[in-house]
C-alpha cells in the first residue's frame, strides 16, 4: 500500500493562478489522455533541496520518491477550488445534543474530555480499519479517528460542546499531497467546517486541541481514558478527594460509568438502527444458507461462509460487529471458534454467531445452528429442542420490571430439566439451579451451558460494560433496554459424561430482544428458529 502519484483531475480551465497550460495531468507518463496537454517544468533533482516531511514518521524507511520543493510548488497550483462537502444535517445531530445534556446533568461542575482514539497499527506501516469509540460516537455521530470532544461548563450551570476534529488537507494546503491522510490520497473528507454543519456542533481545528487541554484544571476535568494517550497525558488524572469512599471508581473511571449506564436506554433512532442491523444481518444469514453448497467443497468451508457474511456487513452496513463465529461440527462446542477454518460437511450442524455493525455502528448479535443437509438428525433435533425451549423461556421472561437475570433463570431451568432427564446431572435440578456457589451440586449443569444467557446489545456488542451491577446485572429489565437471549448446550467431543451420540454437538440459539412499555419485541423474529421453519426457509433457497 506504498503511496504512489494516483491519476489527477484535470483542472477546469480558468482556474487557480496559471492559465497556463489550462489541463494539467502530473500522472505517470502514457496515462494522460490522448490530445491532452501536459505540461511538466524543469525539475532539477540537485538544485531541489529533498523534502523530508513527507508525512511519515521520523526514521520509517520508505521506497516512495521524496518530493523535491520545485515538484511541491508544482503540485500546490493548477487546482479547481475544492469539493464542497457540506452535506445535510445527520439525522442523529438532536439525539447525540439530548445525550450530551444528560451526561452534563450528571457532573455540572466539570469540563469532560471524550476522544475518540486513533489508528492502530496492524504490522508495519498497515493499521487496522479506523472505528470510532463508541462513548464518542454516542456523543457526536462523528466517525472521524483522532478526535475530541470537549464539555465544557457553562454559567447558566449546562455544558458547552466543543469538538476538536482533523481539518480539511484539500488542495489549498500542501498536505493534501504531503500528508499520508491528504485528500490526493484517501480523497475528499470533511472538516471543521463540514462536520459542524451536519453534526450541529461547535467544531475547532485538531491543532487546537493540545491549547484547549491546557486550559482545563485537573481537580475540575474528567476524562475518558485509554482512548487516546496523547489526551491521557495532556491531563492528569486527579485523586480522588480526601476522605470518599476508597473504594469505586476513579473520578474518570466514574465518567465511564456514567457514559455506559446513561447507554442502558436507547432512544428511537438507536432502535431503529438496531433494526436495520438486524435486518442486513437476515440477508447475511440466507447468503450463507445459499453458499453452503460451495462452501461444504472447501477443505476450509467455514472460511467461505464467514467471507460470505462479511460481504453482506460490507455492503449494507460498516463491518461485522465481531469476529464472527462459523462452527460446524464439534467445532460448534468450542465458544469463541473464530479461526472458522474447518469444513463444512453434511450431515453436521452449523453454529453461526454473527452480527452486521451498521453504518451507524450499531451491531446486531445473532446466532442459529443450522442442519448443513436442511434436515436435522433425531439426536440433533433433540438437543435444539431443548435450547429453543429454553430460549422462549427466556424470551417470554423479558418484560419491564422483570429482574435482568430472570430471562437466565427461566432458560436454565429449562435446561438443566432436560439434562437431568437424561441422567447427565450428578445432583438433582434445584440443586444444580442453586445460586448459591458453596451448596452441594449447585451450578453442575454449567458444565453442557457454559455461559450466561443474555448481555446488553447496542454500539458495542457486549455492551455498557462499565455500568454497575445495581444498574445492569442485578438491576431490573426497563423499557427500551436490549438484549441478547441466547443459551446453549455443548458436548465436547471428549466428554466422557455424555453418551457417544451426544458428543461434538453444539446448539446455541441468540436474538436481540426489545424491552417495551408492556412486554418485549424479539428484533430478530424474522430469521426461523423452529426445527419446521428451519428446514423450510433451507429448502427454499436450497433446491433439492
Ligand atoms: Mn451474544
Amino acid at each position: 500500500m506504498s503511496a504512489q502519484l494516483a491519476e489527477s483531475e484535470p483542472s477546469p480551465p480558468g482556474t487557480g493562478a496559471n492559465t497556463e497550460p489550462t489541463e494539467v495531468s502530473a500522472s505517470s507518463p502514457g496515462q494522460a489522455p490522448a490530445g491532452q496537454t501536459v505540461a511538466l517544468p524543469e525539475i532539477s533533482t540537485d538544485a531541489a533541496e529533498p523534502d523530508t516531511d513527507g508525512g511519515r514518521a521520523a526514521g520509517q524507511a520508505s521506497h516512495d520518491e521524496e518530493p523535491h520543493a520545485a515538484f511541491r510548488a508544482f503540485m500546490a497550483t493548477g487546482w479547481a477550488p475544492p469539493t464542497d462537502l457540506s452535506g445535510r444535517r445527520d439525522d442523529v445531530a438532536p439525539y447525540a445534543a439530548k445525550r450530551r445534556a444528560l451526561l452534563g446533568t450528571r457532573f455540572p461542575a466539570d469540563a469532560l474530555v471524550i476522544p475518540t482514539g486513533g489508528l492502530r497499527v496492524r504490522a508495519n506501516d498497515t493499521d487496522y480499519p479506523f472505528r470510532p469509540g463508541s462513548d464518542f460516537f454516542w456523543l457526536t455521530g462523528c466517525h472521524d479517528p483522532d478526535a475530541v470532544l470537549l464539555l465544557l461548563p457553562n454559567p447558566a450551570g449546562e455544558h458547552d460542546a466543543v469538538l476538536y476534529v482533523a481539518d480539511r488537507s484539500d488542495r489549498s494546503t500542501p498536505a493534501f499531497y504531503t500528508d499520508r491522510l491528504g485528500e490526493l490520497w484517501v480523497g475528499p473528507r470533511p472538516g471543521v467546517r463540514e462536520t459542524s454543519g451536519t453534526l450541529e456542533i461547535e467544531c475547532r481545528p485538531l491543532t487546537e486541541l493540545p491549547t484547549a487541554l491546557g486550559r482545563l484544571s485537573p481537580g475540575n476535568t474528567r476524562v475518558l481514558r485509554g482512548l487516546d494517550a496523547q489526551v491521557d497525558d495532556a491531563v492528569l488524572s486527579y485523586p480522588r478527594r480526601r476522605g470518599s469512599r476508597a473504594e469505586g471508581p476513579s473520578r474518570d473511571g466514574e465518567l465511564a460509568q456514567a457514559l455506559s449506564e446513561l447507554r442502558l436506554l436507547k432512544d428511537d433512532y438507536e432502535i431503529a438502527r438496531l433494526e436495520e442491523a438486524v435486518a442486513a444481518t437476515v440477508r447475511g444469514f440466507t447468503e450463507c444458507v445459499i453458499e453452503m453448497p460451495a462452501a461444504a467443497r472447501l477443505p476450509n468451508g467455514e472460511r467461505w461462509l464467514e467471507g460470505t457474511f462479511w460481504r453482506r456487513a460490507r455492503v449494507d452496513g460498516n463491518d461485522v460487529g465481531y469476529g464472527s463465529i462459523v462452527a460446524c461440527g464439534h467445532h460448534a462446542t468450542t465458544l469463541h471458534w473464530w479461526r472458522d477454518d474447518g469444513p463444512v460437511r453434511s450431515g453436521d450442524l452449523a453454529l453461526l454467531d454473527m452480527g452486521v455493525e451498521s453504518r451507524s455502528l450499531y451491531t446486531a448479535d445473532v446466532t442459529r445452528t443450522l442442519p448443513i443437509s436442511g434436515e436435522f438428525t433425531d439426536v440433533q433435533r433433540k438437543v435444539y429442542e431443548v435450547v429453543l425451549a429454553a430460549q422462549q423461556a427466556g424470551i417470554d421472561a423479558v418484560r419491564p420490571g422483570a429482574a435482568y437475570l430472570d430471562p437466565h433463570r427461566a432458560a436454565m431451568r429449562v435446561i438443566a430439566t432436560a439434562l437431568h432427564d437424561w441422567g447427565l446431572l450428578p445432583a438433582d435440578v434445584e440443586q444444580s439451579l442453586s445460586e448459591d456457589p458453596k451448596a452441594p451440586g449447585a451450578g453442575v449443569h454449567r458444565r453442557y451451558t457454559l455461559h450466561s444467557t443474555s448481555h446488553m446489545l447496542g454500539l458495542d456488542v457486549h455492551d455498557c460494560a462499565q455500568a454497575r451491577d445495581e444498574t445492569y446485572r442485578q438491576a431490573d429489565l426497563t423499557a427500551g433496554m436490549v438484549l441478547t437471549v441466547e443459551p446453549g448446550l455443548y458436548f465436547q467431543p471428549d466428554d466422557l459424561t455424555v453418551p457417544p451420540e451426544l458428543r461434538g454437538i453444539g446448539v446455541r440459539i441468540e436474538d436481540d430482544v426489545l424491552v417495551t412499555a408492556d412486554g418485549c419485541r424479539n428484533l430478530s423474529t424474522a430469521l426461523p428458529r423452529t426445527v419446521g421453519d428451519i428446514e423450510h426457509w433451507m429448502r427454499q433457497y436450497r433446491p433439492v
